[in-house]
């Protein structure tokens, strides 16, 4: 079929009818974007000619990305809440905003509430026998060096599996293992003691996967570690790092490395001292540089769904 309907008066007011646009009532953003959006499908199945099965498979593939709760991670897997750090960048140099450490996405498995410990924090509860100890440090700064006191430091991380605790289906971790925050003192350090990840991978019979295998696309991440860093006085990143030599660093099925977040990856011994499992251990130095609050205020700030819990 290579009629096209879409600028017809009919699909025109379809369209206004659908989004209530003709009322003053309702929420106007909502209308706007929904207008809009419902717009740009109508066109795309006008152009592309896209039939009626076509549209029932993706209706029903909505069904199964709720039932398997994977909306959010859909979002990072089509490049989505990369698009969103990329418009994130774009305002900072617009605003002239420059220096601070590079953003990179949030990810689906931030969990709200990891105990806040002074200075330093030993965040694997579990034994994971696959996995060798990890010591990752660094200063909070704010762009002209100066260190940042209070701030606070989480970070999240997959075991050796790739799984993280809270939403790991095997039920092999407790709540907050490989989760921490760490409150800096008037040096601006910070350390974690922990445990080596290992990358993240889609779970295979989920609508992400089924997506992705459609394109012919993997849905696997490089080994990474999440931070987020909040202080009173500096906007909140929200960034991560990748362990150096993963085979996917620059391929990455949700688009987060960066050039900047790939931090060496050292080798020490002396890890008893510290507590550590074993003495030798691997080291990571990571230094954290926050941006000043624009007139008072986080310009940036992103509010989304986040699971908590308590420790
Ligand atoms: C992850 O661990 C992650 O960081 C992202 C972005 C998506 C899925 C799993
Ligand atoms: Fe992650």
């Amino acid at each position: 079929m290579s009629a096209k309907v879409f600028a017809t008066k009919e699909v025109q007011d379809l369209l206004k009818a659908a989004a209530n646009l003709d009322s003053p009532e309702g929420n106007a953003r909502v209308k706007e974007i929904t207008h809009r959006l419902l717009g740009d499908l109508f066109k795309a199945i006008d152009d592309l000619d896209m039939t009626p099965d076509e549209i029932w498979a993706g209706v029903n593939y909505f069904n199964k990305l709720g039932k398997d709760g994977e909306a959010a991670l859909l979002a990072a897997g089509i490049g989505l809440e990369k698009y969103l750090d990329i418009r994130m960048d774009a305002a900072d140099r617009e605003a002239d905003i420059h220096g601070g450490t590079p953003r990179t996405i949030e990810g689906p498995l931030y969990v709200a509430g990891a105990p806040v410990r002074d200075g330093v924090s030993k965040i694997d509860i579990n034994p994971d026998e696959d996995a060798g100890p990890l010591v990752i440090r660094g200063t909070v700064t704010s762009p002209d060096g100066k260190p940042v006191a209070n701030a606070i430091v989480e970070c999240w991380h997959a075991n050796s599996k790739g799984f993280y605790s809270h939403f790991d289906p095997t039920g092999a971790q407790n709540d907050f293992n490989l989760r921490g925050a760490v409150r800096t003192g008037a040096d601006g350090k910070y350390e974690f003691r922990t445990l080596m990840p290992v990358g993240y991978g889609c779970p295979p019979q989920g609508a992400t996967q089924q997506l992705l295998d459609a394109m012919a696309r993997h849905g696997n991440r490089p080994a990474h570690v999440h931070f987020f860093v909040t202080s009173d006085k500096m906007r909140k990143l929200t960034t991560q790092i990748n362990i150096e030599g993963d085979p996917l660093i620059w391929d990455d099925f949700a688009y987060a490395t960066r050039e900047e977040l790939v931090p060496h990856v050292i080798e020490k011994t002396g890890g008893a001292a510290l507590g550590l499992k074993a003495d030798a251990y691997r080291e990571i130095e990571f230094d954290i540089v926050l941006t000043p609050l624009v007139e008072g205020k986080d310009n940036q700030l992103v509010n989304r769904p986040r699971v908590s819990a308590t420790a």
